[in-house]
């Protein structure tokens, strides 16, 4: 059968399962765009820019677990989806980018809207195509799925010129079988004997996971073999929820602004079995001082990350979940009592502390309200700043899967259209949108989105008139000199929304702000509360950048800082 370069995109997406593409069109996939028409299994979400469009697709791909579909037309289309798929490489989500492009005959000419798309995103994709023949469009789809879901997810870029969209190409009857998706790695049962030695061995071990279990859906294999261990697990930001959060051994997030218990326990651990976890800076802080007096064994499915910031005594290849097993089978149950005495001494002595919790317009207070209010199952998102780490450090993440923040590249904007991605790929859930005021403006045109779809999203935002984690580094590490992190003029969220036509409540202005929440939580739907943060609230506790873990400010160092000097 005859048919298109574009008709053809649509039936491999077809063929492949995808139901859902969000994009905005333009001049160079119109005819993508004309083919996407005549699909009857192909739903495509109209974002309000390409960012958020990227950010919608990482939302459906993060809650769905498989590939999800961005679509944007050549130059300014792909220069704004360029932050989504960056973000999507540093935080490993499976996302098919596929971008219009001037016609083959003009490129390299500075065409129209032509930028040298490639050349650009080689850098934050894991791979990327450039199609000169519609031909060609079978093998580079197959590849593209591939590459993006197997071994270490991430994003793959299509671009498309617009004569190959509309090039007649002759289509095979038979729907190509799409080879698995398989992960490859080279760990031996050598490895995890050596691995259960080093653990045996062990006195005082330490789990600490990251978004690679997440991945593999693996949470379970985790408290399984921390229960076998009798070992204190902690998490990285990509990976809260991991262990219930009431589960004894769950000693929460490391890192910059982890407990600092938690940080002083991976200081004094003796064996530290690291999963799915690439010693991100901002988890391990200083390198050399994390885990000092620790042997290592580092497991992760992408070889790159072994050894890449510290030498593990022992790195195995392999994914989360078959490395578990392994491990499972291997691993003997401990006597760490004592080392599990000296892990509550420790939380006792340097606890996470959530000053006024209690009171609805805290920071804490409000992320704990609504954890109590909403379902339990709900979906969080947050943006970047300080709300996501109040977020982090207060919210009961029972499920990894339902928890969605921009860990790697850190973008504010990412929330709001993550928010309806994940309502689009679990459409009966409560979707729990918690951004600041500064990161909402950054992709507030979606509120038009959200309002069109009618999802179930409840966006919260912690407005203290500032860009809040930018003022806290000025105030704690610039010598107080604030500049350009604070709004002179506020927005009025509730009047913004309204315009959208999502509903909206200020805290500020009603009587019983727990029973305001309790209404916005009720009705299906989309809303935004605005919560007022007083600005001076910061985001505790706190390494300074390049030092240490065990170097954290707490509120007892900062209330010094602010003490009236004597003399
Ligand atoms: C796109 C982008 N630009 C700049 C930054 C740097 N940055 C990190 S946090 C932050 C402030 C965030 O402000 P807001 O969203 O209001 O959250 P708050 O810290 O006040 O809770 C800024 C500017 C960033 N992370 N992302």
């Amino acid at each position: 059968m005859q048919t298109t370069g574009a008709e053809l995109i649509v039936k491999l997406l077809e063929d492949r399962g995808i139901r859902l593409v969000a994009g905005i069109p333009g001049g160079a996939v119109l005819p993508l765009y004309s083919a996407l028409a005549e699909s009857r299994s192909i739903r495509h979400i109209l974002a309000r820019h390409e960012q958020a469009a990227g950010f919608i697709a990482q939302g459906i791909a993060r809650v769905s677990g498989r590939a999800a579909v961005c679509l944007a037309t050549s130059g300014p289309g792909v220069t704004n989806l360029v932050t989504a798929i960056a973000d999507a490489k540093l935080d490993s989500v499976p996302l098919v980018a596929i971008t219009g492009q001037v016609p083959t005959s003009l490129i390299g000419t500075d065409a129209f809207q032509e930028v040298a798309t490639l050349d650009i995103v080689r850098t934050v994709t894991k791979r990327s195509h450039f199609v000169r023949r519609a031909e060609e469009l079978p093998d580079v789809f197959e590849d593209a799925f591939t590459i993006a879901e197997s071994g270490r997810p991430g994003p793959v870029l299509i671009d498309v010129p617009k004569d190959v969209q509309t090039q007649a190409v002759w289509l095979a009857s038979k729907p190509r079988a799409h080879s698995p998706t398989v992960s490859t790695y080279s760990a031996n049962a050598a490895a995890y004997d050596r691995a259960a030695d080093l653990l045996a061995d062990s006195k005082r071990p330490a789990i600490y996971v990251g978004g690679g279990v997440v991945k593999a859906r693996a949470h379970h294999l985790v408290q399984a073999l921390a229960e076998r261990m009798q070992a204190p697990v902690t998490m990285t930001l990509m990976a809260l929820g991991t262990l219930p959060p009431e589960h004894p051994l769950n000693i929460g997030m490391l890192g910059m602004h982890g407990a600092r218990f938690t940080n002083r326990v991976l200081a004094e651990c003796d064996v530290l079995l690291a999963i799915g976890a690439r010693f991100d800076d901002r988890a391990i802080g200083k390198a050399s001082a994390f885990a000092p007096n620790a042997k290592i064994i580092h497991i992760d499915i992408d070889a790159r990350e072994l050894g890449k910031i510290k030498a593990p005594t022992l790195a195995i290849h392999a994914d989360a979940s078959s490395a578990l097993h392994e491990l499972l089978a291997r691993v003997r149950e401990t006597d760490t009592r004592e080392w599990l005495a000296r892990v509550r001494h420790l939380k006792r002595r340097f606890p996470l502390q959530m000053p006024r919790a209690h009171e609805t317009c805290t920071p804490y207070g409000i992320v704990r309200a609504i954890a109590e209010l909403a379902p339990t199952q709900s979906i969080v998102t947050t943006d970047v700043g300080q709300h996501q780490m109040w977020v982090a450090q207060a919210f009961p993440f029972a499920d990894p899967q339902r928890w969605l923040t921009s860990g790697g590249l850190g973008t504010m904007g990412f929330g709001l259209p993550a928010a309806i991605g994940a309502a689009l790929a679990a459409p009966q859930a409560t979707i729990l949108c918690f951004t600041g005021d500064g990161s909402l403006l950054m992709n507030i045109q979606e509120l038009a989105t959200l309002a069109e779809l009618d999802a179930n999203i409840k966006v919260i935002v912690l407005d203290n008139a500032a860009l809040g984690l930018v003022k806290q580094q000025q105030n704690l590490f610039y010598a107080r000199r604030e500049i350009a992190s604070t709004y002179a003029r506020s927005t009025d969220f509730v009047r913004v929304a309204s315009a959208f036509g999502v509903p909206a409540c200020d805290l500020e202005e009603e009587p019983c702000a727990r029973d305001a929440l309790r209404r916005a939580l009720d009705a299906r739907g989309p809303a935004l509360v605005r919560v007022p943060i007083a600005a001076d609230e910061i985001a505790l506790p706190m390494v300074p950048p390049g030092r240490a873990n065990h170097e954290a400010l707490d509120h007892e160092h900062v209330h010094e800082l602010e003490a009236p000097q004597c003399g």
